[in-house]
């Protein structure tokens, strides 16, 4: 079936099972008789673990050079006990070499991230729509490797930073991969389907303006500063993503806690070259939830992991995260009939108007073996399309499809990234490229021109009819002047963001002025927050009313000419139960000398996939697993007090942890929404009210274990948080 060689294994197939360094023993005696060039597995029968075979198993082998010598590394090679290294000493060069070289430049945007495989199902053969083959029957399998971030921190950034989250899906079909990036939300929730600009042009002066500031690289992973806001507020097609992103959609419970989105509008196309535009969604099977803006800010120090472990160990736990694709569907000719521009990337497309149709259901199954190899080489490229999928004529999308495949070259230092295992197409590739830095294989072919007669015209051109070829979809046409200019079917930027707005209940209508007050509290210009209240002005005079009093500034007189009153559904991340409560986690804040015995409760909790974490000064009680001096309540999804009233006091003597520290979990839960338990009475001395989310019990009977359920499933209680101008 193979007709190319892989040079690695080639190598491997001609040592010996034992001495190979590069297999499994298992591996290398499974190997088959090779014929030049025929190594790799059949991508039909390994769909799930086709990268073990680039696996090093350094156990019970010998320390050897990059070319296979054993030897020892430790210490360098001198003249004499005291004197200089020696130039001859190839081992420390090849050492110190390979760690000089250890690092590639980091991602310039989405730098900070994590990356897990999977496999996509389908639930149904959708070749009525698209002859896309990972569609094309019930049950079909195809492999995926995910990668989560955030946009504009750095690579070693906090994961709560408030931001867009990536949520680019790499899919290993049998047609070649299909690199679909997504924009993934961010929060918990629809997360964000839209994007800040409308032309790619523009992308280069959205990030300068997002990034730290050039002459001090402050702030990291933030826009709370002046050339931000100075952007946002210059180019008011950025509001709809602005206010997505300053809503608790910004800063999301984990990555298994949010909706993914496509943003632009694709194509389906079937065999038949018949169209229809796509807008995809991911619809996570956990459920939608966030932190609090606090909350966020204080994991960013206390656990700046905080997504990567929860998607890590989610999965080492086997409690795999899932999403459902869904597809909006709209036929060629409706592009401009919702009154808005489907081509225009600012907007969505409410569900109301086109409902969603499932297709399929996505599984995080296996976690990298190795973070760089993986999760820093993948490679995302919205332009890898596959046969029944095509590109709209997004402005946005379409300069994305030039941008991926561009900074490869500066991250990879050559064209070969494709053959790096993590991106290698899980089917054979066969075609003219020929040469450049890294490459891994040895083509046969020396007639590397197409038409040639010598290689019998091969490799052969395939397209819609022959060879199953990728084909764009026939209907798409074009006329026009060339124009520098953005549609003027795209003008009206005002009016989703309000539509989103209008959409959200009080309390996240609150979230998200506090954060734009958050932010636009730490510009120093003048002239940029005003020019924000004169955007927000256009969006709402209540936002911006409300912006301005924060500031200490006075709104402009209202501006009524995208006001409205339209909603939509599901654009908010809080008010609907969590699915699944997988790998939630409730603190039992008690002591060492405490004898309780909470096996039951751990048990019951343990049926949802809630861990239960012990919390007591030290270790060395029956059930400690965590003492206070690591706790705090960034850790806990719900809380509860199981110790005397005097242990949470404000301040406590001990050295064993923070002053006050039980006390302080204890608030900060509550503060923070999160479902509180009494089991001691020690809410009424502490001053935490009777109210939703807030139980108080004699013992940890299975009604407490019922009604805390209840609670993690509300996740936030959003009573607690008072909201402008209601007590
Ligand atoms: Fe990206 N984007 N982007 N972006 N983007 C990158 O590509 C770019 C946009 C998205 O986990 C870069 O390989 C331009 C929209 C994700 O590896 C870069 C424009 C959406 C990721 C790039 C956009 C995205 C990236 C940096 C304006 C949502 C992370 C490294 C047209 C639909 C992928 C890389 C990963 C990464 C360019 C806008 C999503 C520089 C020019 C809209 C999820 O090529």
């Amino acid at each position: 079936m193979f007709t190319r060689s892989i040079g690695l294994l080639a190598f491997a197939a001609s040592v010996t099972a034992a001495g190979c360094p590069y297999m499994g023993a298992e591996e290398a005696r499974d190997a088959p008789a090779q014929h030049a060039g025929v190594h790799r597995r059949d991508a039909t029968t390994d769909t799930n673990d086709f990268l073990a075979r680039y696996e090093l198993d350094d156990t019970d082998t010998y320390l050897t050079s990059d070319v296979g010598g054993p030897f020892s590394d430790q210490n360098s090679l001198s003249a004499g006990e005291r004197g200089p290294t020696l130039l001859e000493d190839f081992i420390f060069r090849q050492k110190i070499q390979h760690f000089d070289h250890e690092r590639v430049p980091e991602r310039a945007v989405h730098a900070r991230g994590a990356g897990a495989h999977g496999v996509f199902e389908s639930y149904g053969d959708w070749s009525n729509i698209t002859a896309a083959s990972f569609l094309g029957s019930q049950g079909k399998q195809t492999p995926i490797f995910i990668r989560f971030s955030t946009v504009a921190g750095s690579r070693g950034s906090a994961d709560t930073a408030r931001d867009v989250h990536g949520f680019a899906v790499r899919f290993y079909t049998d047609e070649g991969n299909f690199g679909l990036s997504y924009h993934p939300g961010y929060i918990v929730g629809n997360n964000i389907p839209v994007f800040f600009i409308q032309d790619a042009i523009l992308f280069p002066d959205l990030i300068h303006a997002v990034k730290p500031s050039p002459d001090s690289e402050i702030p990291q992973a933030a826009t709370a500063h002046d050339t931000a806001w100075d952007f946002f507020s210059q180019q008011p097609s950025t509001l709809h993503t602005l206010f997505w992103a300053m809503a608790p959609n910004g800063i999301v419970r984990s990555y298994r806690h949010m909706d993914g989105f496509g943003v632009h509008t694709f194509r389906f196309v079937t065999d038949d070259g018949a169209s229809k535009l796509v807008k995809f969604h991911w619809k996570s099977l956990t459920g939608k939830t966030g932190l609090v803006w606090e909350e966020a800010q204080v994991l960013a120090g206390k656990n700046a992991d905080f997504h990567r472990q929860d998607l890590f160990e989610s999965i080492e736990k086997q409690r795999f995260p899932e999403w459902e694709l869904a597809v909006q569907i709209m036929d060629e000719q409706d592009q401009l009939r919702f009154g808005f521009d489907v081509l225009d990337p600012t907007k969505i497309v409410p569900e109301e108007l086109v409902p969603l149709t499932k297709l399929g259901k996505l599984t995080l199954n296996r976690n990298p073996r190795n973070y760089f190899a993986e999760t820093e080489q993948v490679m995302f490229q919205p332009g890898h399309i596959v046969r029944g999928i095509d590109f709209s004529e997004d402005p946005l999308l379409q300069g994305r499809i030039y941008s991926y495949l561009d900074t490869q070259l500066n991250r990879n230092g050559g064209p070969n990234f494709e053959q790096l295992p993590i991106n290698q197409p899980r089917v054979p590739w066969h075609n003219n490229n020929r040469d450049g830095a890294g490459q891994m294989f040895i083509p046969l072919n020396t007639a590397a021109y197409s038409p040639n007669t010598l290689n019998r015209a091969s490799p052969k051109q395939a397209n819609q009819t022959s060879g199953r070829g990728f084909f764009t979809a026939p209907g798409r046409t074009f006329s026009g002047n060339l124009v520098r200019a953005v549609s003027s079917t795209f003008n009206d930027v005002w009016s989703q963001p309000r539509l989103f707005y209008n959409s959200l209940p009080p309390v996240e209508q609150q979230f998200l002025i506090n954060a734009i007050r958050f932010e636009t509290s730490n510009l120093k210009s003048d002239i940029v927050k005003n020019n924000v209240l004169i955007q927000l002005n256009r969006v709402s005079h209540d936002i911006a009313s409300r912006v301005a009093s924060a500031l200490g500034l006075t709104a402009p007189a209202p501006d009524a000419t995208y006001y409205h009153d339209n909603k939509t559904a599901g654009v908010a991340v809080f008010g609907t139960p969590l699915l699944r409560l997988d790998g939630l986690r409730v603190g039992l804040l008690t002591t060492a000398a405490d004898t309780t015995d909470y096996t039951s409760l751990k048990s019951a909790l343990a049926t949802h996939n809630v861990d239960l974490v012990v919390v007591a000064e030290h270790y060395g009680g029956s059930s400690t697993t965590q003492t206070y001096a690591q706790a705090d309540a960034t850790g806990f999804d719900a809380v509860i007090a199981a110790a005397d009233p005097s242990f949470f006091s404000p301040i406590t003597s001990t050295p064993e942890f923070p002053s006050g520290r039980p006390l302080s979990i204890l608030l900060d839960a509550y503060r923070w929404g999160k479902p509180v338990a009494d089991l001691k009475g020690v809410f009424k001395g502490v001053a935490i009210p009777d109210g939703e989310g807030v139980i108080v019990a004699s013992g940890a009977d299975e009604g407490f274990v019922g009604k805390l359920v209840d609670a993690l499933r509300t996740f936030k209680f959003l009573g607690r948080f008072p909201v402008d101008g209601k007590a």
